[in-house]
């Protein structure tokens, strides 16, 4: 298993990159929402290795303001992607997990992957706000990726009431 401390650093180089949301490019489920536009919150709060909320009904076009309460040890994220997504993701964070790891490994992180905003990563006892316009996908579903932590049941599916 990966070590607190290269999850920390990998983490720490992520959540200091200077777009706080984050996802994989591609991610699908809809796009960041205008704030005005939120009908919605929903507080979900993330502890280790679990959310505060085991699934969530959206509707089609739906602007939900998601504040997300990191009440752990370890960073969280909350995105928002299909199953296949996610293990995608996945895959992304071990990798990058395992290149800190070897001498010389990872010193900086960029590239598509911070691009594009399908959720956020919270620092241990701090919140995130982010807002997001949901379009009907099937095999939706919010996670944090982080390595281990999906596995746990850092997931839960949004299903499309109409
Ligand atoms: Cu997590």
């Amino acid at each position: 298993m990966f070590s607190r401390r290269s999850l920390v650093v990998v983490l720490a180089m992520m959540v200091a990159a200077p777009a706080r949301a984050h996802g994989p490019q591609g991610m699908s489920g809809g796009k960041l929402g205008d704030p005005a536009k939120a009908t919605r919150t929903v507080e979900v709060v993330a502890t280790e290795n679990a959310f505060s909320i085991k699934s969530l009904e959206v509707r089609d076009g739906e602007t939900i303001r998601f504040i997300l309460r990191n009440d752990g040890m370890d960073p969280h994220e909350f995105l928002i992607g299909t199953k296949a997504e996610h293990a995608e993701h996945l895959k992304m964070m071990r990798a990058m997990m395992e290149a800190q790891k070897k001498p010389g490994g990872v010193h900086s992180h960029s590239g598509p992957m911070m691009d594009h905003a399908s959720g956020v990563m919270v620092a241990p006892g701090k919140t995130a706000t982010f807002v997001w316009t949901f379009a009907r996908t099937a095999d939706l579903e919010f996670a944090c990726d982080i390595p281990g932590h999906y596995e746990d049941g850092m997931r839960g599916p949004i299903t499309f009431v109409r």
